[in-house]
């Protein structure tokens, strides 16, 4: 039996749950009322945290992957003693309030990632787990543990439903993850209906076949065994952990529970007042905390014990090992130490992927907490740390081996970003698979996390895989996300100025977009320097001051523009070449710089890349012209699949040439 002051308590976030989904008029009450106990216990009593103080690097972590349920966190977050008032409770869902429809990293204190697509916080929770893991054992000593703490998520049937979920719980098996502690929300209703519709498997023995540890709590509202549950999953160390909790949507509600209309409806005047009244709350009262529960839940003082008692342990690490307590400190703050980019020779040619291979080497040093992997294909991409080990071997290993399943990764990248501590994580695979990982790509942008996203094999020039593999209408999407820094450098010098711009945004993602095959080195001597690519358009080449056309290229396809430029100017035109490795930095520079670069009265541009024309026009104006592809590719040996479809000196300058004759 649950004590009084217990029941109170939970009561109190059921019925703040649904006064704030009422008066919003919007919002998800049933999950939230039924997971009350669960998120009571949680807050008030499990997790390791410090509501004065959000962000203590040890803290344990929280997640509602079924983010749709956030006003169950909200309201325990205020009962906790979170800066996130009873005001803003009231508030739920409206303009700018700390209490978004969805929870949201940086708004709402004790937000811990932004969640809402369905399977990416059971993911992200996954990421965070591989980061805890690597900082403990980069830097904990023996006695001496400064990383040591849980992940603790709520995933739904959603999320188990979501494919996603599956390839990080995989993950989170093979690398044996066990400060992962997951409640499944098996309350058998979607939006739709009944789980018995659509969702049939055995989900406990499905995360059994993954290498997790599964038990069951028959009845949510059962604090006694939810409590042994969370400490058989505690004590179980070596494997993940996931709590079936069997609960009933819209708990305490006479007419709405068990329903599905309780899953994303106010449940009405009425049945709100039914429910309190069958509760043994007064109707008429509205957002009422009493005030014994506040003194109960709150966990500020035990919150302000738990972090000294760190704070003595880290103090005492840091004197013992004041070099580890360097790294640390550069670690947490995201810093990128010296290091030199490499300079490639003129004339040889590389494959940017090749060069950005040595790029990586160049700075590992300076990143010692920066890990990351590739969707098995690191033999393709070549994003490795050569010598960092595998995390797979040990947990040190800078490494990640994530397997075929780019949408994990991308969502493991996010996890391991908003944890804290691991420096730019990355996740790499081709260019054309980044359509697998969009929706962690969108959640990056979205958190503005300085992660990097590295893509080889980025056109049509990457020949015989053919056009299932052959990226045309990719670069487009990508630059329509907003905030995400979309880089394609042109050859070996611009990779490693990529790679600089990747390591020192620190307020959004980058994405490096580098070629299968090999491109010309280009000879900076009579050339602007590699440098450029930081302004993310600048003029390469010009062939007098004031041109009568410009041509600009972007990545692998800079050096054919060049050499297209030169021809026509050696036939007398004026002419200039741009490299325009990034859109979303060119924007950022001021207008005088970008006027300078493509001068408005110069009406004749011609963009080239071999990619669909959209968004191109906001270059090379309404007259301007884009050899662009708006088909999809071919199978054939890439410079064949490029002849093809007009990517060659020749056509380059034809199409200039007609393109002068129109507008000039
Ligand atoms: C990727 C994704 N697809 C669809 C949705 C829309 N959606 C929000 S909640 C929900 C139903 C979820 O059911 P369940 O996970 O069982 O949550 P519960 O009904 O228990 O609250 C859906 C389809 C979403 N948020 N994310």
């Amino acid at each position: 039996m649950n004590s009084e002051i217990e029941q109170l308590s939970i009561d109190t976030i059921r019925t703040l749950s649904m006064d704030a989904v009422q008066k919003a008029n919007a919002g998800h009450p049933g999950t939230a009322m039924a997971l009350a106990p669960l998120a009571y216990l949680l807050y008030a009593e499990v997790l390791n945290h410090n509501p004065a103080s959000p962000h203590w690097p040890n803290r344990d972590r929280f997640i509602l992957s079924a983010g749709h349920a956030c006003v169950l966190q909200y309201s325990a977050l205020h009962l906790a003693g979170y800066n996130l008032s009873l005001e803003e409770l009231k508030r739920f869902r409206q303009w700018q309030s700390a209490t978004p429809g969805h929870p949201e990293f940086r708004h709402t204190p004790g937000v811990e990632v932004t969640t809402g697509p369905l399977g990416q916080g059971f993911a992200n929770g996954v990421g965070m787990a591989f980061a805890e893991r690597f900082l403990a054992a980069t830097f904990n000593r023996p006695q001496h543990d400064v990383v040591d703490h849980r992940v603790y998520v709520i995933c739904s049937d959603g999320d188990l439903m979501e494919g996603v979920s599956y390839e990080a719980a995989s993950l989170a098996g093979t690398n044996a993850l066990g400060k992962l502690v997951y409640f499944y929300d098996d309350n058998h209703i979607t939006i739709d209906g009944t789980t018995s519709i659509s969702f049939t498997e055995d989900r406990a023995a499905r995360f059994e076949a993954l290498g997790w540890h599964v038990q069951s709590v028959a009845d949510a509202n059962d604090l006694a065994s939810l409590r042994d549950a969370i400490e058989n999953a505690q004590n179980e160390t070596a494997r993940p952990s996931l709590v079936v909790v069997r609960s009933h949507i819209a708990f305490g509600a006479p007419r709405a529970v068990d329903t599905a209309k309780a899953h994303g409806s106010p449940l009405g005047e009425e049945e709100v007042a039914a429910t309190k009244r069958a509760l043994g709350w007064d109707p008429d009262r509205h957002f009422y905390v009493p005030d014994e529960v506040y003194a109960h839940m709150n966990r500020v003082d035990r919150g302000n014990e738990l972090e000294s008692e760190w704070q003595q342990r880290f103090s005492a690490w840091s004197e013992a090992f004041p070099d580890a307590r360097e790294r640390w400190d550069a670690a947490w703050d995201g810093r990128i130490g010296p290091w030199t980019p490499p300079e490639f020779e003129p004339g040889e040619q590389i494959a940017t992927r090749d060069a950005g291979k040595q790029v990586m080497q160049a700075f590992k040093d300076a990143v010692p907490t920066m890990i990351g992997g590739a969707a098995d294909l690191v033999e393709s991409t070549k994003t490795e740390f050569g010598g960092g080990g595998l995390f797979s071997d040990r947990w040190a290993g800078r490494n990640i081996a994530f397997g075929i399943r780019e949408h994990a990764m991308g969502s493991i990248v996010n996890g391991i970003g908003v944890h804290g501590g691991c420096v730019k994580p990355f996740g790499s695979t081709f260019l054309i698979f980044s359509d697998y990982m969009r929706p962690a790509v969108r959640l990056s942008a979205l958190m503005e996390l300085p992660v990097v996203w590295v893509w080889t094999h980025d056109s049509v020039g990457l020949g015989e895989d053919g056009p299932t593999h052959q990226p045309v209408e990719t670069y487009a999407a990508l630059r329509a996300i907003p905030h995400l820094w979309f880089i394609r450098p042109a050859d070996a010098n611009e990779t490693a100025y990529a790679w600089k711009v990747a390591l020192e945004r620190s307020d959004g993602p980058v994405a490096l977009s580098l070629s299968r095959q090999k491109v010309p080195t280009l000879d900076r001597s009579d050339l602007a320097p590699a440098s450029g690519l930081e302004r993310g358009a600048y003029t390469l080449w010009e062939s007098a001051p004031s041109p009568d056309l410009i041509l600009i290229g972007t990545g692998a396809e800079v050096g054919l523009v060049l050499d297209a430029g030169r021809k026509l100017a050696a036939d007398g035109t004026a002419v200039r070449v741009v490299s325009m490795p990034c859109w979303e930095l060119f924007d950022e520079q001021p207008a005088e710089y970008r006027d300078e670069v493509l001068p408005p009265e110069v009406k004749a541009r011609l963009a080239v890349e071999p990619g669909v024309a959209q968004g191109w026009h906001r270059f090379v104006g309404d007259r301007g012209g884009v050899l662009s592809l708006e088909h999809f590719g071919a199978s054939a040996p890439g410079t064949t699949v490029l002849e093809q479809f007009g990517y060659t000196v020749d056509n380059v300058v034809a199409r200039a040439a007609a393109l002068l004759e129109r507008v000039g």
